[in-house]
């Protein structure tokens, strides 16, 4: 049976039935056996039984490959399924026998496809041929790689200016291909790289950089098992990253506590039976997080001022007790300042912008008191706020008062999303790359790379809209989908005289397209990638800077895939070819033997010398980072800087709720794998919004009506997503939630994070209209 058939014969519905959705309970525990079974039931279904096996026995192995879902990093004793059930599914997603071939493509229209949801486009299958939607053509047709790249080639050589061209990349692209690409773009003339990154840890990277000169999170494994306190704020690892899960168990189990703080009670974050050990079902699993702080959205700011009052309280109380003096006075700068500003605060104030009560935020703050070593972990739920870099600030100022980086146990852990996004920027994926790395890169390869800043996401969607691009290429990702403001963004990408999608599955980049549009299907991790030179691995780098080879086995979904080194040195080739000052590169070279790149990434890039000998170490090796290695800061003043922060905490006017748009626990991304998110009860649908039960009543609303979700926002534009099912749920006043991407048509494209630029998909200001 064909993998998109459902046994009658018919293909599967392109748009999704939610008159099924059901809401049951929540689950009380984690992962455990119906994790790994359901994980099984689902690569199975997708790849048959034997490829299952082989596959899911590669998977994060030494000798395997990287799995492609998250970017939590490998534990040094691994078991032999070390992959978690989402792991699976993303696995299952790529390695899939279904195809999205030309034959599909010749049956359904772009039009048509446009009608389609994001689940029915990626259930097709994989990309299998080069396709280009002509100008004016109603489908796309398969086309040669040679005329594809000649259109990008020819394309890209009209513009008026290199800057007229935007070259996106999503954070699953390997360390080789990414840096070949900086390298063609930066050649063919720009800055303008923006990436996910932009959309996700960007606030992280501002304001660690600001503070600790370095934008990467400062803590190993063992750290974290380690850690007597664990923060946990804004991150959901039950699904996201379910391997977290695994060391937060060791270091319960050692006693330390773990101090959930989020809006929502997350099943992951509560219990947790580990799949892989046996035994741990039947002891009805290991009750993770010791505290659920049920902060209000956008309160986190405050939280940790606070924090650092008591702390301030505290060491006054008892002089030399609490405050790491020693680190402080030869580590850092700005601690006075810092110490006023607490003074000042108003617990009232914070009572307002946490929903929490000073009694909570005093006995966690005791926690923290009691800890030598403490480690912050977050992810979106911190970044994606209007005053999220701010935020991270202050959660920086906590740490560094009692001396919690650069220290066993200690340290910050921003945890990436994409399994490579922290490689790509390493390799230069950014429109703002520091003035070193422009000079090695110009010294390497005997070329002046262009210097003035590139455009970041928003300011790529804002260029587009306002005709200032004329060519988008994605190297992977689904970038009409993941951004704001989608029926601007839309309009801004159908402007384009050309949109390229580097590609594995169909998604709706693909048939929101500019003028002419090509897709370019590649290879995906799970499979072998031959080239002139043989067999080839590529490396990428986990969200604690190790950095590791990966390396694809499965036969690739068809004959006519190419790698992403393979399409960008050929792209190089084509557009660079015959130009003046352009980087000197053996591109041929470098597709043939991946190990030349890597030879230049040495050279480039600081932390890669002996690139190729570490990646044949077992598990790789890890990049330096002067906090955690040698407690030295690469700030402008050589010190860590403790900042004053003004408060800053999100104001909703009666009758609105403060929207949060998440993920389920079916979805990568704008992947949707299927419609349950079982650890918060609901099954079949996705269309949901979760409001607390007293707002409810206040609206005038009932759990299981019908509303629209309208953004309120100062433009006056109508943002509207329509027909959601009100769901009754356990979240603090005046705070809502509901998915993402079918929520991104609220999201302002001007309502972005001061000093990151992140949209604020964390912070949307709705009304529920109920519908008639
Ligand atoms: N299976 C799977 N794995 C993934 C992904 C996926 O889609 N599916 N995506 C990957 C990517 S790219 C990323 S970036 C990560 C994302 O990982 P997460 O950040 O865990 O993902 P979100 O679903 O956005 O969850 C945000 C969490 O923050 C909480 N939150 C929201 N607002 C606030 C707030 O104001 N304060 C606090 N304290 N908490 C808040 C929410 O309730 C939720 O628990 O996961 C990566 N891993
Ligand atoms: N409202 C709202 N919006 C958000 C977020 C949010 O929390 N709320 N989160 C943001 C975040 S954190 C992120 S990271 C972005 C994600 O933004 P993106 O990274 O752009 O989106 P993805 O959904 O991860 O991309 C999926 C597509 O990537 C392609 N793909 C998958 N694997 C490969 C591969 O190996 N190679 C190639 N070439 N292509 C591949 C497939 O065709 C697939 O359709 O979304 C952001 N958008
Ligand atoms: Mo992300």
């Amino acid at each position: 049976m064909h993998p998109n058939d459902r046994g009658d014969g018919e293909r599967r519905v392109p748009q999704t039935d939610e008159s099924r959705l059901t809401v049951g309970e929540v689950p009380s525990r984690a992962a455990g056996i119906p994790g790994v079974v359901h994980a099984l039931e689902h690569t199975l279904g997708e790849l048959g039984a034997v490829r299952t096996t082989r596959t899911l026995a590669r998977l994060n192995q030494k000798h395997g490959f990287d799995c492609p879902g998250c970017a939590w990093p490998d534990p040094e004793h691994r078991s032999a399924a070390e992959f978690c059930e989402n792991g699976a599914k993303a696995v299952a997603e790529e390695a899939t026998r279904a195809v999205a071939g030309p034959e599909f493509f010749a049956a359904h229209s772009v039009a048509e496809l446009r009608t389609w949801d994001d689940h029915s486009l990626g259930r097709q299958g994989r990309l299998t041929h080069p396709m280009l939607l002509e100008a004016g053509a109603t489908h796309y047709r398969p086309v040669t790689w040679d005329e594809a790249l000649d259109v990008v080639a020819s394309e890209l050589l009209a513009l008026a200016s290199p800057d007229e061209a935007i070259f996106y990349t999503s954070g699953r692209t390997s360390n080789e291909a990414a840096f070949a690409y900086q390298l063609l773009v930066r050649g063919f003339g720009t800055n303008n790289l923006p990436d996910c990154s932009n959309m996700c840890h960007e606030s992280s990277g501002s304001a660690l950089t600001e503070t600790i000169g370095i934008g990467k999170g400062s803590v190993s494994l063992a750290d974290v098992a380690g850690a007597d306190v664990i923060v946990v704020a804004g991150q959901n690892p039950g699904t996201n990253h379910p391997r977290m899960l695994s060391t937060l168990e060791k270091a319960a189990r050692r006693g330390a506590r773990i101090i959930a703080v989020n809006p929502l009670r997350e099943v992951g974050l509560e219990k947790f039976a580990n799949p892989q050990e046996v035994g741990s079902l039947a002891r009805g699993g290991t009750q993770l997080a010791t505290d659920h702080l049920q902060i209000r959205i956008g309160g986190d700011q405050a939280l940790f001022q606070a924090w650092g009052r008591v702390l301030l309280e505290a060491e006054e109380a008892a002089p030399g007790t609490v405050f790491d003096h020693e680190f402080l006075a030869s580590s850092t700068r700005g601690l006075e300042p810092y110490l006023e500003h607490l003074r000042a605060l108003d617990w009232a104030e914070v009572e307002t912008a946490t929903g929490l009560t000073e009694a909570e935020i005093r006995s966690t703050a005791e926690a923290l008191i009691g800890s030598r070593r403490t480690v912050f972990c977050w992810a979106m739920g911190l970044t994606q706020h209007p005053h999220a870099v701010a935020t991270l600030r202050d959660a920086v100022n906590v740490l560094l008062l009692q001396g919690n980086i650069g220290r066993p146990g200690a340290g910050v852990c921003p945890v990436r999303g994409h399994s490579n996004v922290q490689g790509d920027r390493t390799m230069g994926i950014f429109e703002r790359m520091p003035a070193a790395f422009h000079d090695a890169l110009d010294a390497e390869f005997a070329f002046a790379s262009p210097r003035a800043h590139g455009l970041d996401t928003v300011g790529a969607i804002a260029a587009m809209r306002d005709g200032e691009a004329r060519v988008f290429v994605g190297l992977g990702g689904n970038f009409v989908r993941a951004t704001p403001d989608s029926a601007v963004t839309e309009a801004a990408l159908a402007r384009m005289s050309l949109t390229v999608q580097i590609s594995t599955k169909p998604n709706r980049s693909h048939v929101v397209s500019g003028r002419r549009a090509l897709i370019l299907p590649a290879l995906g991790r799970t499979e072998e990638d031959v080239q002139a030179g043989g067999p080839q691995r590529v490396s990428v780098e986990d969200s604690m800077s190790e950095v590791h080879a990966s390396r694809g086995r499965l036969d690739p979904a068809s004959p006519h895939l190419r790698s992403e080194m393979w399409i960008v040195t050929s792209l190089a080739e084509k557009v660079l070819a015959g130009r003046s000052g352009t980087p000197r590169v053996d591109w041929a070279g470098w597709r043939g033997d991946y190990r030349r790149v890597r030879a230049a990434i040495a050279r480039v890039v600081p932390g890669f010398a002996d690139y190729e000998a570490r990646l044949d170490v077992p598990g790789g090796f890890v990049l330096p980072h002067p906090p955690r290695d040698t407690r030295s800061f690469a700030t402008a003043s050589g010190l860590a800087e403790l900042t004053v922060n003004t408060l800053t905490y999100p104001r909703v006017r009666p009758g609105r709720l403060l929207l949060q748009t998440i993920r389920s626990h079916d979805q990568f991304n704008t992947t949707i794998y299927g419609l349950d998110d079982r650890y918060r009860g609901i099954r079949g649908g996705r269309r949901v919004v979760f409001v607390n039960a007293g707002d409810l009543a206040e609206l005038g609303l009932a759990d299981g009506d019908r509303v629209d979700l309208v953004s309120e926002w100062s433009d006056a534009v109508d943002r509207r997503a329509e027909d959601f099912r009100v769901v009754a749920y356990d979240t603090p006043r005046g705070c809502a939630a509901a998915y993402f991407p079918e929520t991104n048509v609220l999201v302002p494209l001007d309502s972005v994070a001061l000093g990151s630029r992140t949209p604020t998909s964390k912070s949307i200001e709705v009304r529920l209209e109920k519908r008639g």
